[in-house]
């Protein structure tokens, strides 16, 4: 797996303004659909205010052995993924029926954080797994812009679970979220969002080059990424809960399985459970978004009711044409 080189950080010290101003003005800029502008990095876009982080990220992160990247599209799950990878690493230590398990008083954003929102001086203190050779951390950066110490098997051990979405709900739950945001002077039309998602222009995206990249990753290195349906955790929970498992190395046991493990993490995370919790309706996460954004309606085939029959068959013929002979069915 190849990463281009990083961005030129001078010393060993988080990206400063300065430095993140000067390379900014280098990249290509675009209008875009959650901010104002987005730009273009290794190939993929992102907002100002990700890529700092990104490139923290590549220059200074020291990954543990067993560290594991929630890697995904945005708008895909990646809340509903964080508190289920959260509640299954922790389920000795939190049992999911506990009343006192962590993800009935944080939310999700706060107990595993998108690496792109810390600050390199917090790496180390990331504690959010039982064993400490392992911290869970999510992000929407695309593959190729990971640090090589991540993906590179002869240097760590790390897993990436990568999900995604079905094309037409992520681009229907992208557009709801950013007129949610108030990163924009005025609210943006579902047509304009349309054409901005069909150019590419999400975080991390082409959201079709970036899944692609992790679907070759995870037929080629199996071990290493796992690649995740929204619909098909939406369809089949249990099934995905147990591959899922089975992939960190930490399946289910027989005693587990009898005392329905599965069942009660599945509840504990749930659409229905986790928007109506308090935490997840009030207040703003570590990347100082309001809790309740991220909770619309968390259903398969929403894009029903938004989509004209025309750009219906644009989105299906852009899908077709991007995973055309790779195998994947989204
Ligand atoms: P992010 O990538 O910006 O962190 P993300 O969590 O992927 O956001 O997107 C939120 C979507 O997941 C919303 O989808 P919708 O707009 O189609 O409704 C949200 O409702 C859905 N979601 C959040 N939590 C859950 C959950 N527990 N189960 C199922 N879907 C969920």
């Amino acid at each position: 797996m190849e990463s281009k080189s990083s961005p030129p950080l001078h010393h060993n010290q988080a990206a400063n303004n300065e430095e993140v101003e000067d390379m900014l003005s280098s990249f290509p800029k675009e209008r875009g659909i959650l901010a104002p502008y987005a730009y273009q990095y290794q190939g993929f876009w992102y907002y100002s205010k990700q890529l700092p982080g990104i490139f923290n990220f590549q220059k200074h992160f020291q990954p543990r052995k067993n560290d594991i990247f929630l890697a995904t599209s945005p708008k895909s799950g990646t809340t509903w993924m964080k508190a289920i990878l959260y509640a299954l690493i922790n389920r000795e230590v939190y049992p999911p029926t506990s009343p006192q398990h962590p993800l009935l008083n944080e939310t999700p954003h706060n107990l595993v954080p998108s690496i792109e929102f810390v600050n390199p001086s917090e790496y180390d203190s990331i504690s959010n797994s039982p064993d400490s050779g392992t911290r869970i951390f999510a992000t929407h950066t695309a593959l190729v812009s990971l640090p090589k110490s991540v993906t590179d098997n002869a240097t760590s051990n790390c897993k990436i679970v990568f999900l995604c979405r079905d094309i037409k709900d992520n681009f229907v739950s992208y557009f709801h979220y950013a007129n949610k945001l108030n990163l924009r002077s005025s609210p943006i039309s579902l047509e304009d969002a349309f054409n901005l998602y069909c150019k590419g222009i999400t975080t991390g995206g082409p959201v079709w080059n970036q899944i692609l990249a992790y679907w070759k990753e995870s037929l080629e290195n199996p071990h290493k990424v796992l690649f995740m349906k929204y619909d098909d955790v939406k369809n089949e929970p249990q099934v995905q809960l147990r591959r899922l498992a089975h992939f960190l190395g930490k399946p289910f046991s027989p005693d587990e399985e009898n005392r329905y493990l599965v069942d009660q993490i599945i509840s504990l995370c749930s659409f229905d459970h986790l928007s109506k919790l308090e935490v997840n309706n009030t207040g703003k996460n570590r990347q100082l978004m309001s809790n309740g954004a991220y909770f619309r309606k968390g259903v398969v085939g929403d894009w029903k009711n938004y989509l004209s029959e025309d750009m219906v068959s644009r989105l299906d013929q852009i899908t077709e044409e991007k995973f055309h002979g790779s195998g994947i069915s989204l």
